[in-house]
């Protein structure tokens, strides 16, 4: 019973914290809501995040440029993997094989990122359009770790947020897929153990709600989850064995409560990716070159 007040009296003084960002940043929430509805118009309502689940599953074969894309993409990303200079400052797993220069070179990574169809769908669910605070291009090696983000837990840079996980290579069970709990039935887990910023065991999850419930991100290169993991419980990297690769971008609102630390991929070219790509785009723009 403690757990659920301490976790209810959490997620009020986050509203609070937020609420003060947006009071005092309050011109970029402005045109972050002003454009909202030509992205909205722009994605055609191909994809969307219910309130229920706070999740959508979509086939980013279908927004790629061209056929083959993530094909290409995957072929791509596994020879990244091979290079030890691309790792040799990851501490944990997944570890991110993306640089800077790869979003110059293989335009198509931002292109997916920044996509009409991906920029509405989370529009939509936001109310305002979002700020990508990352991206990368994830690899999970065999490994027998249950620890960090191979555990049950929510996110919390703000209490919403969107994560997109496109596979690049063929994710299977045994190649520790990302695993997230629909948000309606987390609020089951909020009301039995309570809302946390830590780490969840599988026991305590599952008094609240049946194993069937849980939805693991399988499937062919190019299929796509878009999951707030700010009211999603998840996990991922767990049980390898096999390499998993994914790309995965994470938005959240211009004003969220904690931006966190930058994104070391993104941040030395967020403008030149703007200018050069997008340059009279003002979704896009907003959606990459936001401050933090
Ligand atoms: O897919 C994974 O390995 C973990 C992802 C995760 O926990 C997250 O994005 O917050």
């Amino acid at each position: 019973m403690l757990n659920v007040a301490l976790g209810q009296a959490q997620k009020v003084w986050r509203s609070g914290k937020r609420a003060a960002r947006s009071i005092m940043r309050a011109p970029l929430e402005q045109r972050a809501k002003s454009l909202r509805d030509e992205a909205i118009r722009r994605g055609g309502g191909r994809i969307v995040m219910p309130e229920e689940t706070c999740s959508a599953q979509f086939d980013a074969n279908t927004l790629a440029a061209s056929p083959g894309t993530l094909d290409m993409l995957g072929e791509m990303a596994a020879v990244w993997s091979k290079d030890a200079l691309r790792t040799q400052d990851e501490k944990k797993f997944p570890f991110n094989l993306l640089r800077s220069e790869d979003l110059i070179e293989h335009r198509a990574l931002i292109d997916i990122a920044v996509h009409d169809d991906i920029i509405a769908a989370i529009t939509g669910y936001m109310g305002q359009v979002p700020r990508l605070y990352n991206l990368t291009v994830w690899w999970t090696p065999p490994n027998d770790t249950v620890e960090r983000s191979q555990l049950y837990h929510y996110d919390h840079r703000d209490s919403k947020q969107a994560k997109v996980f496109i596979n690049l290579n063929n994710v299977t069970k045994d190649s520790g897929p990302l695993h997230y709990i629909p948000a309606d039935d987390c609020l089951k887990v909020n009301a039995k153990v309570g809302y946390s910023q830590g780490r969840y065991s599988d026991e305590d999850v599952y008094s609240a709600v049946p194993e069937s419930c849980v939805v693991a991100t399988t499937g062919a290169p190019g299929k796509g989850f878009i999951v707030d993991t700010a009211r999603c419980l998840h996990y991922g990297s767990r049980g390898n064995k096999h390499d998993r690769l994914i790309l995965m971008a994470s938005y959240a609102r211009v004003n969220s409560v904690s931006p966190g630390p930058g994104c070391r991929v993104l941040d030395p070219i967020r403008k030149r990716l703007a200018d050069e790509f997008y340059h009279a785009d003002p979704v896009k723009s907003l959606v990459l070159n936001t401050p933090r």
